[in-house]
């Protein structure tokens, strides 16, 4: 198996020894020699991956493998005397590594996500040699070989061979009293301006993420101008907009969220909150008579999700997401992945990942609050609604599934089989020429690209069926974007483990897809120097005849942003700074506001 470093590596290089301190938290050492080549496979399977679920690939693996901010938390940990003895230090060391390694497929607590369990009961079992074998060879089935790889030394696999065999340690809870510490609300509304304040276009305006240096660049739609770089969590990850379009909510991998207000005179933070110790996902009541009213926001540890005064962003109500998953068996820590507003009822569609149930929480009466829990499939990720706005369609991506979720009758309409490991982003509607109207996947696992029937009036016998696979340019595609006003259909590969592939995009046009695509060298027009240069998630400007690519390198690399002329395909401009440090997804106010994608 090929290892890459992805995300472009940011931390800091984890060379380290195992000898470590001298503060022992274990008193006994068990050798337990096994022969590399007498290790049963199926063994090796049973630790590397839940078995509901078909092997990973390597740019799956390496996507999940992100990094967490609770590499750095302080932790519970009880001693386990029949674990292989480790020093504090030792200990300490091995804890970032899981965190910044494996902590995104085996869990916070390694009861098992998409990776499988590695709990004291299975590891001891298993002992340290087996597990250094495994930790550095890696498995067919989807284990990456950590140690032949480069990235983990033979002293740090030897490290987190101990390290997995001892009490997971637990970060602590995040209750509403930790929440309010970290709330700070900057502006206050009675000193807020009562008009839009500035001249820009807001509409038109884009929220970059500036992954690694922890910003959002606000860049006007219109001239390209940075107005404002804006600080934000650790490892922002999205932006959303308020049902106005007045404010704009971002939130780091650190759980911070930020809000800024678009109608200063240089749109800026008007309040912050930390909801928990990670998270990922942000959004904000859309219903009539609810506009801007809430926001809500989902935390990866601990499992919950929070919702907020939209204005302020001042907690009200806390609801912790462990429980039964679709199987009915218990999850202790199932992380919020996607969130979306529904506009045909006061509720929020919020996703959790590892129970794969799908929640309508209704904010109403915020005191009372009702909860209908849908049954999708696990493993929920990202997602986004149909043309018309009342179905919300959602990747169970260890499923190889589509969920597609009836906002209006808080009804599940369909569980859709797709290629492997779809990552739509919010995905791309468009109407297909023959099928009618279609939202459109790629897939993160393979090059194809299923085109999903929406229109179940109108279109009933194509409706939530795949009536079409496109192929793209190949596996390791994060986002495809198009725009009603537009003819094509763009298809990003940044984790395609072909530097051509990764670093170029596809695109298709909606009226004849039958011909293929065409590829477009975007790393190439960035004029940039050497760097990774991956080509991620497409965003059209307001008029819908622009397209924005990011074209990501590491933190220490020039980064840029290429827009592309979406009538000619041609390039028109290249948006270049210091300032933009691994820009990734990018957020037009219009299109984000009223999901246009
Ligand atoms: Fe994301 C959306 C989780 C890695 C860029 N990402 C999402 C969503 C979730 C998620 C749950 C949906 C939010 C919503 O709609 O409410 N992402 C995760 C991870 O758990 C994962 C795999 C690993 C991690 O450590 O975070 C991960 N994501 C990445 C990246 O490495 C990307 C490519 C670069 C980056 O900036 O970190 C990345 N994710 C994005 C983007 C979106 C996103 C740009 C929003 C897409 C959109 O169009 O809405």
């Amino acid at each position: 198996m090929v290892m890459r470093h992805f995300p472009p590596k940011t931390g800091k290089a984890m060379n380290m020894s195992n000898k470590g301190g001298k503060k022992m938290i274990k008193s006994k050492w068990i050798t337990n020699v096994i022969v590399a080549a007498a290790l049963p496979l199926s063994m090796g399977y049973v630790l590397a991956q839940d078995t509901t679920k078909h092997p990973t690939s390597g740019a799956e693996i390496q996507y999940q493998a992100g990094g967490s901010p609770l590499a750095n938390v302080e932790m519970y940990n009880d001693a386990n005397t029949k674990a292989p003895m480790m020093s504090k230090a030792e200990f300490d060391q091995a804890r970032e590594i899981y965190f910044q390694r494996c902590a995104g497929c085996h869990g916070v607590l390694r009861k098992g996500a998409t990776g499988k369990a590695l709990t004291p009961d299975k590891t001891i079992a298993s002992g340290t040699e087996y597990l250094k074998v495994f930790i550095k060879y890696g498995s067919p089935a989807g284990m990456p070989n950590w140690g032949t790889s480069g990235e983990l030394t033979d002293a740090q696999v030897d490290l987190m061979a101990r390290y997995v065999q001892q009490t997971p340690p637990q970060p602590p809870e995040f209750s509403m009293k930790d929440m309010e510490a970290t709330w700070k609300v900057i502006i206050p509304v009675a000193k807020r301006p009562t008009k839009k304040m500035n001249n820009f276009d807001i509409s038109n305006i884009f929220s970059v993420t500036l992954r690694d240096s922890g910003e959002v660049a606000l860049i006007d739609g219109g001239s390209k101008k940075i107005i404002n770089i804006v600080k934000t969590g650790y490892a922002v990850h999205i932006s959303r907009v308020s049902e106005s379009g007045r404010y704009l909510f971002v939130i780091g991998r650190d759980a911070r969220i930020n809000l800024i207000d678009l109608w200063m005179p240089k749109p800026d933070n008007v309040a912050e909150i930390k909801i928990g110790l990670e998270a990922r996902s942000v959004e904000t009541s859309k219903y009539k008579g609810y506009e801007d009213k809430y926001a809500v926001a989902g935390a990866y540890w601990p499992p919950q999700f929070v919702i907020m005064d939209g204005d302020t962003l001042k907690p009200r109500k806390i609801v912790s997401t462990r429980g039964m998953d679709v199987n009915n068996e218990f999850h202790p820590e199932p992380r919020v992945a996607s969130i979306v507003a529904s506009k045909f009822h006061p509720e929020f569609v919020i996703n959790a990942k590892e129970t794969g149930k799908i929640m309508m929480v209704n904010y109403s009466d915020i005191a009372n609050l009702k909860i209908t829990t849908l049954d999708a499939a696990k493993f929920l990720h990202d997602g986004g609604m149909d043309s018309t706005g009342r179905y919300f369609l959602v990747a169970a991506n260890a499923s190889d599934k589509i969920a597609v979720v009836d906002t209006k009758e808080d009804k599940m309409t369909a569980l859709i089989n797709v290629g492997k490991v779809p990552h739509p982003g919010r995905g791309a509607n468009f109407k297909h020429p023959k099928f009618g109207p279609v939202w459109a996947t790629s897939d993160l696992g393979d090059e194809g690209i299923s085109l999903i029937g929406t229109d179940p009036v109108k279109h009933k016998a194509q409706a939530w069926k795949v009536v079409s696979t496109l192929k793209g340019q190949g596996g390791g595609s994060l986002f495809i974007k198009t725009h009603p006003k537009s003819k094509n259909l763009w298809v990003d590969t940044p984790l395609n483990p072909d530097a051509k592939v990764s670093q170029s995009i596809a695109v298709f046009d909606i009226n004849n897809l039958d011909k293929g695509f065409a590829v477009l060298p975007i790393a190439e027009w960035a004029g940039i120097g050497e760097g990774a240069k991956r080509i991620v998630q497409p965003e059209y400007n307001k008029a819908g005849d622009e397209v924005w690519f990011s074209v990501w390198s590491a933190k220490d690399k020039e980064s840029a942003i290429v827009v592309v002329d979406d009538k000619t395909r041609k390039l028109k401009a290249v948006i270049k700074d210091k300032l933009l440090i691994t820009p990734t997804g990018k957020f037009n106010i219009n299109n984000t506001q009223h999901d246009i994608y």
